[in-house]
């Protein structure tokens, strides 16, 4: 109105040109608009706690039972709770060395297959109040909470679905005790992010004294649907970890080594805990999934899950860690990775040292982003539209990103330094809150006026980091060959 009015005090037009003049303005703003529409999303996208968890990208496991004192790893369920004796228990410690190294949460075992409890259990006498630690006095579930509160880390919960001490475990019995304990927990201690519902189900064992094998069948015995809805209702925000999500999934080895191609979306009723045979799908995911359910990479720095005197010569080195780090988050997938305490409750020297020198890798490799200074143009933007430009992907900002129009599922991107410079990495990332994209895709290097390819890979997800061959370049064109629909990338990181 005020714009109508200014005009018509300055530039003296007859009414009926005002009028051509107004039109031509409402159609320019509305084809700028239309131009500037993002991309719908394509297929299932992830829900904010899926998002948060997706912007961790590595999470501790911490496996600690009375198994740590009895060089087992797998407990009977027969071990007196008097020999949980740690001597010098922190878990400072533990969260101070993993804040550090750039963990961003933990899970801890509250309860393994041998069913001790960490924590005073209400439901049992299999626990920490049996042991000699604190007295009886101890609760490690809640020391480590409150820890993880205090140095800003999320806490996780691990409580083994399958229990060798019980007597009821087999009947309807165990899985009221089960939910039980869940409620203890989701009441008790504070927020959990994440809730790992381990997989192993039934065998021999202890049961109360029978001695015996028990099998279950470990898709109807625990009734998931309303287990996880008990949870649920306690804290809706908690993201689910089994074989088959809902939240996120196993990515079918131990290795932390996700699928090349890795795709966060599967199609989860045709799966479930226990299933055998599925690994190598829950290693890719499928490209047409109905849900979106990432993987979690899971893997200990040792080769057991529980600390053995007898591997301290055998922890992953910052080399071996870095590596897995590239098969896991550089895959598009968040590490799990486990730190098992040992005897006195602490990490040992040579796990910390390990995840120190692990840190210095990752901050020496990824020090200095040349993207950041070059110059980038792309084959095509969304409606020539800033708000889609290439310049999105260098902007440092996650929630910018660079899209081509509906319809082009294929494109380049150039990126040009002011001089030459070594290459060791291309770090990618596409803007999941849209769905996943990016089916295919190589990256060429200018070497000496030559094209040389120097990388391809499949798809993207979350983040994707390409080692290189070190190559001197001034010029890399990331060329993507397929995508489900427009590519949608938030950043490019070159190192
Ligand atoms: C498996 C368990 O049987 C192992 O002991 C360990 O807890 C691992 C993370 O999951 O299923």
């Amino acid at each position: 109105m005020q714009f109508t009015t200014l005009n018509l005090q300055f530039i003296y037009l007859p009414m009926s040109q005002i009028r051509i003049l107004y039109l031509l303005l409402v159609l320019i703003l509305l084809t700028d608009c239309s131009s500037t529409v993002p991309p719908e999303p394509v297929g299932p996208v992830p829900n904010e706690q899926q998002l948060m968890w997706h912007e961790m990208e590595m999470n501790a496991f911490i496996h600690f039972t009375i198994n740590t004192f009895t060089d087992k790893e797998w407990g009977y369920g027969d071990e007196s709770p008097e020999l949980f004796d740690p001597s010098g228990l922190d878990v400072e410690q533990w969260v101070s060395v993993l804040k550090e190294a750039g963990f961003k949460g933990v899970i801890l075992t509250a309860k393994h297959h041998d069913g001790f409890c960490l924590w005073p259990s209400e439901h049992t006498e299999h626990d920490i109040a049996n042991s000699p630690y604190k007295n009886g006095k101890g609760d490690i579930v809640k020391e480590l909470s409150e820890a993880c509160e205090k140095y800003g880390l999320k806490f996780g919960i691990y409580l083994s679905p399958w229990d060798r001490n019980r007597a009821d475990y087999g009947t309807p019995a165990y899985v009221y005790y089960y939910r039980a304990q869940l409620e203890e927990i989701f009441t008790g201690y504070g927020e959990i992010f994440e809730m790992w519902f381990d997989g192993a189900n039934g065998g021999d064992g202890y049961y109360g004294g029978a001695d015996e094998m028990r099998r279950i069948d470990g898709s109807t015995y625990y009734d998931w649907p309303g287990t996880l809805e008990l949870v649920r209702n306690m804290q809706e925000d908690v993201i689910f970890f089994s074989d088959a999500g809902p939240g996120v999934r196993w990515g079918g080895n131990e290795r932390a080594s996700a699928g090349f191609t890795n795709w966060n979306t599967i199609t989860t009723d045709t799966l479930y805990a226990g299933k055998y045979g599925i690994e190598d799908l829950l290693n890719t995911g499928s490209e047409d999934g109905k849900s979106w359910v990432p993987l979690e990479a899971n893997t200990s720095i040792r080769p057991g899950w529980f600390y053995h005197e007898s591997e301290d010569s055998l922890v992953k080195s910052p080399m071996e860690l870095f590596d897995i780090y590239l098969t896991s988050v550089g895959r598009g997938s968040t590490l799990l990775l486990n730190i098992p305490p040992d005897k006195r409750g602490l990490f040992h020297e040579n796990d910390v040292a390990s995840l120190q020198g692990f840190k210095a890798l990752l901050d020496q490799r990824f020090a200095n982003d040349l993207a950041l200074d070059a110059t980038i143009k792309a084959s095509d933007v969304r409606g020539n539209s800033q708000f889609f430009s290439a310049e999105n992907l260098i902007d440092d900002d996650k929630e910018t990103y660079w899209a081509t129009n509906d319809g082009v599922t294929s494109g380049e991107i150039e990126i040009q330094f002011d001089d030459k410079r070594e290459i060791n990495f291309v770090v990618l990332q596409e803007y999941i809150k849209l769905g996943q994209r990016v089916k295919e895709f190589s990256i060429t290097a200018d070497v000496d006026g030559e094209w040389e390819k120097i990388a391809e890979a499949t798809s993207i997800g979350y983040k994707r980091i390409l080692r290189i061959d070190p190559v001197e370049t001034s010029k890399l064109r990331i060329s993507i060959h397929d995508s489900k629909a427009a590519p949608v990338l938030s950043s490019i990181q070159v190192f």
